[in-house]
């Protein structure tokens, strides 16, 4: 998927706020098709796998309970230079300190329940596409 694809989730406070919709909308605004998508209750196991690189940081716990406390939405997306435009796309981690206009700051609500992941590099667009999606589905 070298360069014209990323993973995103739509996080479960934006999903369980019926957000999902919305934030797909701006993702489609921003030029991003959709090429894949599911939703889903992640367990603890896959949240941890999901987030292996955080694991020794303060924040792990509190990450994987979040990320499992309800639904949620990850989509395989594409369009040309996609991990870079979808990290602007999305704004900083923290939506206090995020872009007018961006995913966060329009739809997130703190640094931990921040709406969306996107995807920080070709290599872990690949992994985590593969993470959630068959083969067969990224066509
Ligand atoms: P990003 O999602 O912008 O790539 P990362 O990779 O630094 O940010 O962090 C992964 C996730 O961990 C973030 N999306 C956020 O939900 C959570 N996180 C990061 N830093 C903190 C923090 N200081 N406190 C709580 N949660 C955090």
């Amino acid at each position: 998927m070298a360069g014209n694809r990323t993973l995103t989730i739509v996080k479960p406070d934006a999903f369980g706020a019926g957000k999902a919709g919305s934030i797909v909308a701006h993702l489609e605004k921003a030029g991003f098709k959709v090429i894949a998508a599911r939703v889903l209750k992640l367990s603890d196991a896959q949240a941890g796998a999901f987030y292996e690189v955080h694991r020794e940081r303060p924040f792990f716990g509190s990450l994987t309970s979040f990320m499992t406390s309800g639904k949620c939405m990850p989509l395989v997306l594409e369009r040309a230079d996609a991990v870079a435009h979808l990290r602007k796309t999305i704004g900083a981690t923290d939506p206090a300190e995020a872009e007018a206009g961006t995913v966060r700051k329009l739809f997130a609500e703190s640094k931990e329940r921040n709406a969306i992941h996107a995807s920080d590099s070709d290599e872990n667009a690949e992994r985590e596409a593969r993470f959630f999606f068959p083969e067969a589905e990224l066509v």
